[in-house]
């Protein structure tokens, strides 16, 4: 039986207080059970305080990017060590944002996988079509390259580690959300493929979330859907509130 995860994606929002006073607000709010994991992810500024409030809650920490290097002269950049140095234990990797408009490529994602893993970080690998490649019917070919890609050269347990978070590109911060059967159908296709180059073991054990306008108001039809384990949120989490209920809605 998998675990739901719902993830807070803030993406470069918030201020260092608004941040502190998130975590203040939803501390001893999250449900205990095993049934549902929350994860904030944060700009780097943030981190460090974050991890420092999470401490003894359910709350994990993620950064939104990270390099695959593990130090070096990369001016600007933040490595792998330092992100689990300071207790942080999730990555976002290849989010579409960063694909687009920082150069993103399934190369430099697979790297980025491979460095997360051997230094104890969990990576939520972003993958999902633009509505051109939906309207031309190249959604399942497009994010199975994507899937297959960022995970090369990894073993099944490695992979199993895995989450990976399914977003269709047109629907994100649009208000539009994939219908939960649409999206379950390519979460499916997802947990297929992992099947096929890892293990059905491996395909039944791995997390793999929806994202793209999400919100308390379609998580439960989301959620109910036999492939989706949980899910990416951008605006939605940036409110306790809001992310409480998410994060209720999969307990
Ligand atoms: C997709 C999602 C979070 P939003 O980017 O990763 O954002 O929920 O605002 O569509």
């Amino acid at each position: 039986m998998r675990k739901h995860v719902i993830a807070g994606n803030w993406k470069m929002n918030k201020v260092l207080s608004e941040a502190e006073a998130f975590l203040e607000n939803i501390s001893g709010k999250v449900p205990e059970n095993e049934k549902v994991e929350a994860i904030v992810c944060a700009a780097f500024p943030f981190l460090p305080a974050l991890v420092e409030k999470a401490k003894g809650t359910k709350v994990k920490i993620a950064a939104q990017n990270m390099h695959f290097e593990e130090s070096g002269a990369f001016t600007g950049e933040v490595s792998p060590v330092m992100l689990h140095d300071i207790g942080v234990t999730h990555v976002v990797l290849g989010h579409s944002e960063r694909r687009e408009y920082f150069a993103e490529t399934d190369e430099t994602v697979n790297k980025k996988v491979h460095a997360a893993m051997k230094h104890g970080l969990i990576p939520i690998v972003c993958v999902g079509e633009t509505l051109k490649q939906r309207e031309a019917n190249e959604t399942m070919s497009v994010v199975e390259t994507q899937v297959k890609e960022a995970l090369k050269g990894l073993s099944p347990d490695q992979i199993g580690k895995t989450i990976i978070a399914y977003e269709p590109i047109w629907a994100i911060g649009t208000g539009k959300t994939a219908s939960s059967s649409d999206a379950n159908e390519v979460c499916a296709h997802i947990r297929k493929v992992v099947g096929e180059i890892a293990s059905k073991e491996t395909a039944d054990k791995i997390i793999i979330q929806y994202g793209g306008s999400v919100k308390p108001a379609n998580i439960d039809e989301l959620l109910s859907q036999p492939d989706i384990d949980g899910a990416l949120v951008g605006g939605a989490s940036l409110e306790a509130e809001s992310f409480l209920q998410l994060v209720e809605a999969g307990a």
